[in-house]
């Protein structure tokens, strides 16, 4: 018999068949991923058992031979009505939970029917107004037995309260209502942006949920505290898993705070994670995660093993998908959902394939949903709890993350906790910062995405996607409200908001005032203003990081090139080529606007960023009186065809169409002659090269700019 091979007999072998190449792959999250593990680097490890603490391996000890995962997809379009009947075409299909995706007037507290919200309604998710709205959503569809999970964090007080109040009229009580209310505020504040009021009433609310919730809905889960958004904001798996915890840590002590108990709150905590392509990463982080949420809890004082165990929901990575070659993105979403089954999610939703496009069609829900259906019936994946448990290489990075997101932890415990953080900015430009150098890395092609910047496809064939008339949707919205305005009692109705107002300035709990506001049938808009003319409007004006680009493209001609033609423009000009990034509508997504804000300003644009959530006639006002070259309107909640051309429009009513308008964003192809007849001069949809992007721009401004790969030389005035 031949002894063992050791560790370093092996790695004498690899350098040898490699010339000494170093193998190790240094990640995003600073860990160096060695070529090989082995037992030597799981040695001191043990992940314990699947339902035991600290529930590395899963939250319950059968996992899913004894229950698969929950399939839930998350969806929500145009009407009540239309909804409805995609849910229940949904669940007869092998959908088994359901997920509820509200449209951005919703989520900001306005009525459909508010002048604000005219690009938004029944854009991004379903619009709803009243209780009679959420009636009509969940029509037939059982509620004292379907999950229901709603997202919902800005204006979670009226919807909250108008679910317990469907119940109601349709004969379930609270106490019977089982699912989740996303309600994590902090991360509004970091990424997601659909905040109303201030972080410290915001953070009241959340209290005011756990509070109503542990005492009057025991089936429902207060909290979904959420990593999703900073994922795909471009958060590294390190800071997403401590950013998230630090924030559960932080809901936990503030609802200790106001008097609860830690056991009688804590077993109703839930999470969500963004889930990429990263696969073992990802794998990693949610084990990780549970290990330490564990951890926290007990240091609080939990009792309760529950307390302690961490559930969780994933979503595949929209980022991730891609508008070039569409159906790359079954793949991608069928391996980042193995990532997250492997890593015991209990419920999961996948992404359709037109994701950089536009809302699920039914033919892309189907897809999308059949990818969860193949992997529990058909592939033996759930037959064994934890099948990677035990791994070298899981573990070893299992435990690595567990380091690394505790030190991060820690920073956050000595700044304050996690609603100190938020508000010094620094957690968001930390992503920011990581976001910046994924797409600078992606553009130079480091980071391969397939069919985007290798294996580029010659031609892409358009596929069929999903057009919602909002025009339309607003108009029955608003015929609904009138209708439900003029059958309510009057006097009740404003007796409850008073009592809503009155209970903002003292400590009532608002969710029970605002559900009895919903048995008046008071609307959305009234119960959020209710709350709003105590609170205030919060508004935060983007910090795009700095610097990021120029040091990911030091040396590269391409580059060097476009900042000499800004420089060039600049002499012409007299003053820096300036401008502006927009964001009109309820749209808070952020990242490509910061990305291009910082990109631009580093290759020496003058970059004005314009606060979230302006009217076309804000960002015209601004323009002006800011005198800016350009304006870049980025759009990812199908708002663009209402709001550029309104933009461009008031730009010609001031006499100023030289102002170019550019656009970017997730827009359908089908959109493009639209916009462009509409006088949008560049459109730049997911996946387009930043750098290439700023090289039309010059052109816009009347700079000789050479195609990619052309010598620096032919560049001419
Ligand atoms: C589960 N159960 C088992 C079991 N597994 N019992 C025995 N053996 C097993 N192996 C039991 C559980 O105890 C529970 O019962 C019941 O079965 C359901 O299991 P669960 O694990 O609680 O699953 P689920 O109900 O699906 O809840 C999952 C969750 C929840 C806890 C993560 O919070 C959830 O559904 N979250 C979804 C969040 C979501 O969809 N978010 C969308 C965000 S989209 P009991 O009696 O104990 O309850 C978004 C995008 C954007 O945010 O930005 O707009
Ligand atoms: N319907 C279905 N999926 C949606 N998403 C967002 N809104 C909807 C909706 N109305 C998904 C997308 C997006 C993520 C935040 O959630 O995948 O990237």
């Amino acid at each position: 018999m031949t002894d063992k091979p050791s560790k370093s007999e092996w790695q004498a072998r690899a350098d040898k068949e490699v010339k000494g190449r170093d193998l190790t792959w240094h990640t995003p999250e600073g860990i160096a991923i060695q070529p090989l593990y082995t037992a030597e680097d799981t040695e001191a490890l043990d992940p314990g058992l699947p339902g035991f603490a600290p529930f590395t391996r899963g939250p319950y000890a059968s996992m899913y031979t004894g229950r698969p995962w929950t399939i839930r997809q998350y969806a929500g379009f145009s009407t009540a009505e239309e909804s409805n009947a995609f849910y229940r075409r949904n669940l007869a299909a092998g959908q088994k939970g359901l997920s509820v995706a509200f449209d951005l007037a919703t989520h900001r507290g306005y009525d459909s029917d508010h002048p604000r919200v005219r690009g938004d309604v029944g854009k991004a998710g379903v619009a709803i107004d009243t209780v009679r709205d959420m009636e009509i959503l969940f029509d037939e569809i059982p509620l004292e037995t379907m999950s229901v999970s709603m997202t919902m964090n800005g204006a979670v007080i009226p919807v909250l309260a108008f679910y317990i109040v469907a119940g109601e009229r349709a004969g379930v009580s609270a106490d019977k209502l089982s699912g989740t209310i996303q309600n994590d505020i902090l991360k509004e504040f970091m990424v997601r942006n659909t905040y109303i009021y201030p972080p410290q009433p915001s953070m009241r609310i959340v209290s005011d949920i756990i509070a109503y919730t542990s005492q009057n809905m025991p089936r429902f889960n207060s909290i979904s505290i959420s990593g999703y958004h900073m994922h795909e904001a471009g958060a590294t798996a390190v800071q997403e898993l401590a950013f998230t915890i630090a924030d559960g840590k932080e809901y936990a002590k503030r609802a200790m705070e106001t008097g609860l108990d830690i056991d009688a709150f804590a077993p109703r905590l839930s999470f969500f994670w963004g889930i990429g392509m990263n696969f073992f990463m990802e794998i990693a982080k949610m084990r990780a995660a549970r290990a330490l949420w564990h951890d926290i809890m007990h240091e609080l004082g939990a009792q309760n093993p529950k307390s302690k165990m961490l559930r969780t929901h994933c979503q595949t990575s929209g980022v991730s998908l891609q508008e070039q070659d569409p159906y790359n993105n079954v793949i991608r979403t069928t391996v980042e959902a193995m990532a997250a089954v492997l890593g015991g999610t209990q419920s999961l939703h996948t992404n359709a394939l037109d994701e950089a496009i536009a809302l699920p069609t039914d033919f892309s829900a189907r897809i999308a949903r059949n990818t969860q259906l193949v992997l529990q019936e058909e592939t033996g994946i759930t037959n064994v709890a934890d099948p990677l448990g035990g791994s070298y290489y899981i573990e070893a990075l299992t435990a690595e993350l567990v380091d690394k997101a505790r030190a991060m932890i820690a920073e956050v415990d000595e700044a304050g906790g996690m609603t100190a953080y938020v508000a010094s900015g620094a957690p968001k430009a930390a992503i920011e910062r990581a976001a910046a150098a994924k797409q600078a890395s992606v553009d130079r092609g480091e980071t391969v995405v397939v069919g985007v910047n290798k294996y580029v496809l010659d031609e892409e064939a358009q596929i069929d996607t999903l057009d919602i008339d909002n025009h339309a949707v607003r108009k029955s919205q608003i015929a609904r409200l009138e209708k439900v305005r003029a059958g309510r009692d009057e006097a009740a109705c404003r007796a409850a908001l008073d009592a809503l107002r009155d209970g903002a300035k003292g400590e009532a709990n608002l969710l029970a005032l605002a559900v009895d506001a919903a048995r008046q049938d008071a609307t959305l808009g009234e119960i959020s203003s209710a709350m709003e003319d105590v609170f205030g409007r919060y508004n935060t004006l983007p910090t795009p990081v700095r610097g990021v680009f120029a040091e990911a493209y030091e040396n590269d001609s391409r580059y060097d090139q476009v900042v000499e033609g800004v420089r060039a423009v600049e002499r012409r000009l007299g003053h820096k080529p300036k401008l502006m990034v927009a964001k009109m509508g309820q749209d808070g997504h952020d990242r490509g606007a910061n990305v291009i804000a910082s990109a631009f300003a580093d290759m020496g644009f003058d970059v004005l960023s314009g606060p979230l959530f302006q009217t076309p006639e804000e960002t015209r006002d601004m323009a002006l009186a800011e005198d800016v070259d350009a304006i870049g309107a980025s759009s990812l909640a199908a708002g663009h065809k209402t709001l550029i051309p309104e933009l461009i429009g008031l730009l010609r009513e001031s006499d100023r169409a030289d102002i170019k308008v550019i656009a970017g964003g997730v827009i359908p192809q089908k959109d493009y002659d639209f916009l462009r007849d509409a006088g949008v001069q560049g459109i730049y949809g997911p996946g387009s090269n930043v750098v290439e992007c700023a090289a039309d721009v010059l052109r816009l401004l009347g700079h000789n700019m050479p195609p990619a790969g052309e010598e620096i030389g032919e560049a001419a005035e």
